[in-house]
């Protein structure tokens, strides 16, 4: 039996072989990464709090998209078969700076335990075909009947993913099934595009037309961690690959690293086949896949996050004169997750611990680790989207939007999607507690 984290562990390898034939600028990426990394961790100092040099290795995001609630709960399905679970609720129409007409979700272990053998995720959008700002009824009416037609995923790889969730894994023969046609799922389609279609889809949007334009999804992009993300960036652009003017998340500082900081290169031109109004193929080039690497820091607490969201856009004087810079500030003032433990080396001098995080903490009765944020921003996403589209597209911002939230996916999924902030915390207190009851202390403060 090979079981779910397993799974997920060869798929996340084999679709990371498979992008590197697709898009030899990734292995650049990758090739840099891990030079980076190597470098970092060889200066020694604390870069393994975020998470040991295996796990980062091996750490990637990918994202795909696509275009109906059934298309989301079949990829739900085939996450589910992995180990990953919807975590968050991101509305992209409304992310600043720009608005892109999806919704989305981020598939993902969600047990510190899982994590730790296989972080990967997959930030997932399904196209808001019902929002007028976008679709006029006509378009919608196409489009929906388009989508209604396409299969993404064929019903053997629908069967062994569910066998897979049921089973907790699968047996040898029944995986490598699952695992080559998850991964062909997720291929470039060789299919010829029809041009008058993506063309008028293009116009509206550049997703419109990624997503309802094809006959099949793809991975869009694959990204690998850094643990020095601005380094990263100088060399890409030493290599002669240029990236998007700026890395996307906190500034650099020296401050605590926190969430998430991103950067891209842009969308190559890949030649495509496409077939004319006349029914002949031609050749042509369509923008559809990049590069995006990033550096992770700690979660955020909602507070916390509140904190970033207001200094996001401010100059990083800004950011230095008002977000802590310590860890022990963070933690006393509930502004992001810890991991507590009992201090080990502690000397026993007799004393007893106080009841106060603040006090535990300074009179080094507790080590406290920062805990991992997991997750993605809406508006780096809507960057990310946005950078690599050719023009702006055309909505009308005066429609009325159709609604769309967290309950409204949980529905369509047919299964709970995750708060973030919820898992965090829970982890943070379950550490705390039993660290507490450690040191003999009652479980839960005073
Ligand atoms: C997804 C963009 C979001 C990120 O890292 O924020 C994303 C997409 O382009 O489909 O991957
Ligand atoms: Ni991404």
């Amino acid at each position: 039996m090979i079981p779910t984290w397993r799974l997920r562990a060869a798929f996340a390898r084999r679709l990371s072989d498979m992008y590197g034939k697709e898009v030899p600028a990734y292995t650049t990426l990758l090739e840099v990464s891990a030079h980076v990394n190597d470098e970092v961790i060889g200066r020694g100092g604390d870069a393994g709090r975020l998470g040991g040099i295996a796990r980062v290795t091996a750490e990637r995001h990918g994202a795909i998209r696509v275009g109906t609630p059934r298309e989301m709960r079949q990829a739900a399905q085939i996450f589910a078969a992995l180990g990953m679970a919807p975590v968050g609720f991101y509305d992209l129409r409304e992310a600043a700076p720009s608005a892109v007409p999806v919704v989305s979700t981020a598939f993902r272990p969600v047990d510190a335990e899982e994590l730790e053998r296989n972080p990967f995720r997959v930030f997932t959008s399904l196209l808001a075909t019902a929002d007028r700002r976008f679709f006029d009824a006509e378009l919608q009416g196409r489009l929906e009947g388009f989508l209604g037609r396409r299969e993404l995923f064929p019903p053997a790889l629908l069967e062994l993913a569910a066998a897979a969730e049921r089973d907790g894994g699968l047996d040898e023969q029944r995986a490598e099934r699952f695992l080559a046609l998850a991964v062909a799922a997720f291929e470039l389609s060789p299919e010829p595009v029809d041009r008058a279609w993506y063309t008028e889809l293009e116009r509206i949007s550049a997703v419109a037309a990624d997503v309802g334009g094809v006959a099949s999804t793809h991975i869009n992009h694959l990204t690998p961690r850094v643990l020095d993300i601005d380094e990263l960036y100088r060399r890409m652009a030493h290599r002669g690959i240029t990236m998007i003017d700026r890395i996307q998340g906190p500034p650099r500082w020296d401050g605590p690293d926190v969430l998430l900081r991103q950067t891209s290169f842009r969308a190559l031109a890949e030649p495509r086949r496409f077939r004319e109004r006349d029914g002949s193929i031609g050749e042509g080039t369509l923008r559809v896949r990049f590069g995006e690497v990033e550096a992770r820091g700690a979660a955020l607490t909602r507070a916390g996050r509140a904190l970033y969201d207001e200094l996001v856009g401010e100059p990083a004087e800004r950011w230095a004169a008002r977000f802590p810079r310590t860890e022990r500030r963070l933690a006393i003032e509930s502004l992001a997750y810890f991991r507590f433990e009992p201090a080990v080396d502690r000397p026993r001098d007799g004393s007893r611990p106080p009841d106060d995080l603040a006090g535990l903490l300074d009179g080094g009765w507790l080590s406290a680790c920062p805990i991992v944020y997991e997750d993605f921003l809406p508006r780096s996403a809507a960057g990310i989207f946005q950078s690599n589209l050719a023009d702006e597209g055309a909505h009308d911002a005066f429609a009325t939007g159709a609604h769309y939230d967290q309950d409204w996916l949980s529905g369509v999924l047919e299964r709970p999607v995750h708060d973030p902030f919820d898992l965090y915390a829970a982890q943070q207190d379950s550490s705390l507690r039993q660290a507490r009851q450690g040191l003999g202390l009652p479980k839960d403060a005073l």
